[in-house]
């Protein structure tokens, strides 16, 4: 089955893409839960962090980098944001492929719902 997010990335479903390189690609979440709220995700299909290995440790740096230029960017640096990463059926997750949400431009609660 395809997966939507690898489709964004080839552009053959649109999205409201706000960062693209040839590891990782950022675009608007459709659902949004915040005033900011992108999705930063590698453009090799990992299906979940449950996947993630010391080999993809670089990958790994890469979308945490692309987090804080994006959060930067979207101007949530200072008063500080959020990024989840949900993980199977009771960690929320709905899309399978990795994908790291950043969160921002308002006060997050505890402990998450
Ligand atoms: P998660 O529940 O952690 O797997 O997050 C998946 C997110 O992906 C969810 O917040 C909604 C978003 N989403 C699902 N389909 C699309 C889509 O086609 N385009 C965009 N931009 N976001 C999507």
């Amino acid at each position: 089955m395809a997966c939507i997010f690898c489709e964004i990335i080839a552009g053959r479903v649109p999205g409201k893409i706000v960062y693209t390189s040839p590891d990782v690609t950022a675009f608007r979440d459709i659902n949004p839960q915040a005033p900011t709220h992108v999705l930063i995700i590698p453009n090799r299909h990992i299906a979940s962090a449950l996947e993630i290995g010391a080999s993809d440790a670089v990958l790994l740096g890469r979308l945490f980098e692309v987090a804080n230029e994006l959060a930067r960017k979207e101007g949530i640096a200072e008063e500080g944001y959020r990024i989840v990463i949900n993980v199977g059926p009771n960690g929320g997750q709905t899309v399978g492929h990795l994908h790291l949400h950043l969160l921002g431009g308002r006060r997050m609660t505890w402990p998450p719902g």
